[in-house]
């Protein structure tokens, strides 16, 4: 970045290759695609953040990853480097690599991916790809999400100064000697907006090596606690000296806050427990009702309780310790994952006009565009007049059940009577009956809105606002046309939708 001053400033944030080891930076991908700080609306969770992708991220170079970059405080000068975004359909996005990220006028962002390498594939074809816009959850439908810990540490019971947060390994278990050690990891949910539902939650780690098959539980965290620097390498079953904030045995915060107990502040009752053998992956799963479910819902609605897990051996036996790696490990594939399905802030219904697409057009996309104007069925009703009939736009429809009629009233002037058709349930549409001598200023004598009664105005009167099926009502509405006024009149139902 150019500064005041003329020269360049220290990077805010860095990483190192998903393969380079020992550069002391989180090993998180294979080239950086330049993004956007996020000004949209859609993913109220990525306001104010800097949003970039990795060409071909952590868990495997053929699959793009979108990173995320915000100030810790804002002026503060320090930044967050987020490695997932939970979104939906994934993140990374598996097979395909990130070229490109645009904006367009509303701050929404879009991603331009390939799925393959490139020339060297052109004896397959040409690569596959696609231009694609960052969208949120759609309210009501679940979806998955796989993150991993955000901060992981371990604690050891016998050298209560020592951790090992840069660590690449978690120790957790009993020692030949009794000497237990426990494992610390947290998650970052912000990416899942609070009033989601959690449904289901399972938790996968990968033993490196231990001596026993015993069952190894999760339990709550009550407290904050610290992941530093401190790395004792893959064999260093004691830990190192704790480098604030490290974590340890005694303390939360090393240096400066101690645990409530020594050995970690956390629910007895245990979240989740498996039975972990010597090598290999081990899932602590979970259905709705469950507590680790119950922890997860907790820290998605009240993200300052949000302290993670505490995962606890067999501390009666010998020999029950097990290696595990960490959120620190090179190879990604070996890294703790949490997997979530929720179903997003379930509370609003989805738009009406979102379901009225979703059952003419299964096949459309979200985000898919539909002409408004565009009248497929060929009955010379357009699209938006069919939604608002509560119509299909592939099927003719005979009667439109618009109308009009006129009578002689009193003293040489004329009744006009219109009738049309609304759908109580377009909430969000604006039904504005108008009529106009000249085809250029109109005037409006009734409207419904929000799928409410409709009401006159300029005149106009409402004979009647009657179901006719369903959530389909019929509208009459009269106006008295005075002599002299009562010449050549146009009428037109107008049909407004607020996005
Ligand atoms: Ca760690
Ligand atoms: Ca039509
Ligand atoms: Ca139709």
């Amino acid at each position: 970045m150019p500064h005041p001053g003329g020269t360049l400033i220290d990077p805010v944030a860095q990483y190192a290759h998903y393969n380079a080891i020992g550069t002391g930076l989180p090993q998180l991908g294979l080239s950086v695609t330049g993004g956007f700080v996020y000004r949209g609306s859609a993913i109220p969770g990525l306001q104010g953040k800097y949003v970039f992708g990795d060409y071909g991220a952590v868990s495997g170079p053929t699959n793009g990853r979108l990173m995320g970059l915000e100030e810790t405080a804002p002026g503060s000068g320090v930044f967050t480097l987020t490695e997932a975004l939970p979104l939906i359909d994934g993140n990374p996005i598996l097979g395909h690599r990130i070229l490109t990220l645009g904006e367009d006028a509303d701050g929404e962002l879009y991603v331009g991916t390939k799925t393959t390498g490139g020339v060297q594939e052109l004896d397959g074809g040409l690569p596959a790809g696609g231009l694609f816009k960052i969208v949120a959850a759609v309210p009501g439908i679940a979806t998955n999400t796989t993150l991993e810990p955000f901060k992981d540490n371990s604690i050891f019971y016998e050298t209560p100064d020592n951790s090992n947060g840069a660590g690449d390994r978690l120790f957790v278990g009993n020692t030949a000697n009794g000497d237990p050690r426990r494992g610390l990891l947290a998650f970052n949910l912000s990416g899942i907006v609070p009033g989601a539902v959690i449904n289901t939650t399972s938790f996968v780690m990968r033993v490196e090596f231990g001596f026993e098959t015993t069952p190894m539980s999760l339990h709550r965290l009550l407290a904050d606690w610290g992941e530093g620097l401190s790395d004792s390498s893959s064999t260093g079953g004691q830990g190192t000296t704790a480098d604030p904030p490290d974590a340890t045995w005694n303390e939360r915060l090393f240096g400066a806050e101690p645990w409530l107990e020594a050995g970690g502040d956390f629910k007895p009752t245990a979240s989740g427990t498996t039975t972990v053998g010597t090598s290999g992956a081990f899932t602590w799963a979970s259905g709705a009702n469950s507590q680790m479910n119950v922890d997860v819902q907790r820290w998605v609605s009240d993200p300052d309780a949000n302290f993670g897990w505490i995962l606890l051996g067999d501390e009666v036996n010998l020999k029950t310790a097990k290696r595990f790696y960490s959120k620190d490990m090179s190879t990604a594939s070996l890294r703790p994952k949490l997997t979530l399905n929720y179903t997003p802030h379930s509370a609003p219904a989805p738009p009406p006009f979102q379901t009225w697409l979703a059952t003419h057009y299964p096949a459309n996309l979200q985000g898919q565009w539909v002409d408004p104007d565009g009248d497929e069925d060929g009955d010379g009703i357009k699209n938006q007049i069919e939604y608002a009939y509560g119509f299909s736009p592939q099927s003719y429809d005979v009667v439109d059940n618009f109308s009009i009629s006129q009578v002689a009233g009193p003293a040489a002037s004329t009744d006009l009577t219109v009738t049309f058709r609304r759908d109580e349930s377009a909430t969000d549409l604006t039904y504005l009956l108008q009529v106009s001598s000249n085809l250029i200023d109109w005037t409006t004598i009734a409207r419904s809105t929000a799928g409410g009664v409709a009401t006159g105005e300029n005149g106009g009167t409402i004979n009647s606002d009657a179901t006719l099926i369903g959530t389909i009502h019929l509208v009459s509405v009269t106006t008295n046309l005075a002599a002299g006024t009562n010449g050549k009149k146009f009428v037109r139902l107008k049909v407004d939708r607020q996005p």
